[in-house]
């Protein structure tokens, strides 16, 4: 299969610029860029999608360069919704060391930063030199700015497309880069880039996008209860984002799998019959988040992640480290615990049972468990002994539902 073909059964390319492209990138040693603004001080997983490209390409032959928007996350891309909020130089710089760290971590590759060139830039010459080749009309026929017009959109983010398209031009002229990835989100400021740079030099220069990553019903993929699943370890666990890529429909899971992993066109295939004849054996689901994890975070903590999740599943959480019981359980229900207290007395005051009678029924039917052992006995006490490492006592009651006990 062509890189081309590749990235079209991925479903991969949403807009292409020219149909001229397909032979250069099925040709290799294009040099392209893809840009991300110091917007966070991580990228979440809807991000990964369009940078996974960039090592796509690369592994075809071409020569990556990521830029990072010092200038451009000073102006803020306008979203077709509302004008951002300005932020500060301080939370800025802050996040382009964080986001340049990741990056060059995740894929290695030159990384840039367009205030390096933007910053010299003064007033009249940005109006002379570049203002000159926007007419409004244009501008205002992009569609997030049409969009926009109803709700209002100051000159400063309606100024922004020149901003990416001087990028793109600055990169033609001293990095011989011919070519802009992006999510579908930017074509906009991609062909304002190719125009400004015809115009300019009389050259055609090429861009594409991908489509955005949704969810069955259209919504953006990669939120789980609202909040994003950021590529920081440190802000998203690797065992959240397990749990978010086992579980991810059923009806998606191939799709993912062409989007977000480097698995090879058979043993995606294989994997979809494998969901089909044997859904519950998750294979899909599982490479999904074995490929993703181990990328992102390396083989050892996809087994950490997978650990905790077997323990969880099987109940043996004994095993588990005081750490990775407040990984695993973040967001489960918790309760105090302070000396020595009858475990009847203990279901009732965490809400976990609603009386003393249905505290002792599910005893009796042996639903509740206390650090992965069955409680039976209406007069067990539970002391700090059972507590994980002088913190945690875990219950869970039934097949799914667990509390945590925190030991003050
Ligand atoms: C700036 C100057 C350039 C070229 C590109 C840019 C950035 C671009 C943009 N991109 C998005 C972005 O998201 C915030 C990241 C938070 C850490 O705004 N104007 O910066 C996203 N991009 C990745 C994909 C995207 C896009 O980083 O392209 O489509 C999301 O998947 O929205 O010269």
């Amino acid at each position: 299969m062509t890189l081309v073909e590749d990235l079209k059964w991925r479903g991969l390319i949403k807009d292409i610029s020219s149909i001229e492209l397909e032979k250069k990138l099925n040709e290799g040693g294009l040099t392209f860029y893809i840009g991300t603004d110091p917007t966070a001080d991580s990228l979440h997983i809807g991000h990964l999608s369009s940078f996974l490209i960039s090592k796509r390409l690369k592994e075809a032959g071409h020569n990556p360069i990521l830029l990072i928007g010092g200038a451009t996350g000073r102006i803020g891309d306008p979203r077709p919704t509302a004008e951002r909020e300005m932020k500060s130089y301080e939370e800025i710089d802050a996040n382009i060391e964080k986001l340049t760290e990741q990056v060059k971590s995740l894929f290695g590759f030159e990384v840039v930063n367009n205030y390096t060139w933007s910053k010299d830039i003064n007033f009249i010459d940005f109006l002379r030199d570049y203002g000159k080749f926007f007419n409004v009309n244009y501008m205002l026929d992009k569609d997030i700015i049409r969009r926009r017009l109803e709700t209002g959109i100051t000159y400063t983010e309606f100024s922004y497309m020149i901003m990416q398209a001087l990028d793109f031009l600055w990169l033609y002229e001293n990095k011989n880069c011919t070519m802009q990835v992006a999510g579908s989100d930017q074509w906009g400021n991609i062909t304002a880039g190719i125009d400004l740079i015809r115009k300019k030099t009389g050259k055609e220069v090429y861009g594409f996008t991908m489509p955005l990553v949704t969810t069955k019903d259209g919504t953006k993929f990669g939120k789980s209860e609202g909040n994003a699943l950021w590529l920081d370890k440190n802000k998203t666990s690797p065992y959240e984002l397990y749990q978010y890529l086992i579980n991810v429909e059923d009806e998606m899971v191939i799709d993912y799998l062409k989007i977000f992993t480097f698995l090879s066109k058979e043993e995606i295939e294989r994997l979809e019959k494998s969901n089909q004849e044997n859904p519950h054996l998750r294979e899909a689901h599982q490479a999904l988040a074995r490929e993703v994890i181990t990328f992102l975070h390396g083989e050892e903590e996809y087994q950490n992640a997978l650990r905790i999740a077997n323990a969880l599943f099987y109940g043996d959480v004994g095993g588990l480290s005081a750490q990775e019981i407040k990984v695993a359980f973040r967001g489960v229900p918790s309760f105090s615990l302070a000396g020595d207290k009858n475990i009847v007395d203990v279901l009732v005051n965490s809400k976990i049972c609603a009386s003393k009678r249905e505290a002792r029924e599910l005893l009796e039917s042996g639903s509740i468990s206390v650090n992965g052992e069955k409680a039976t006995d209406s007069a067990f006490v539970i002391t700090k002994k059972d507590a994980l490492e002088e913190t945690y006592t875990i219950i869970r009651r039934g097949k799914k539902k667990y509390y945590l006990g925190m030991w003050s």
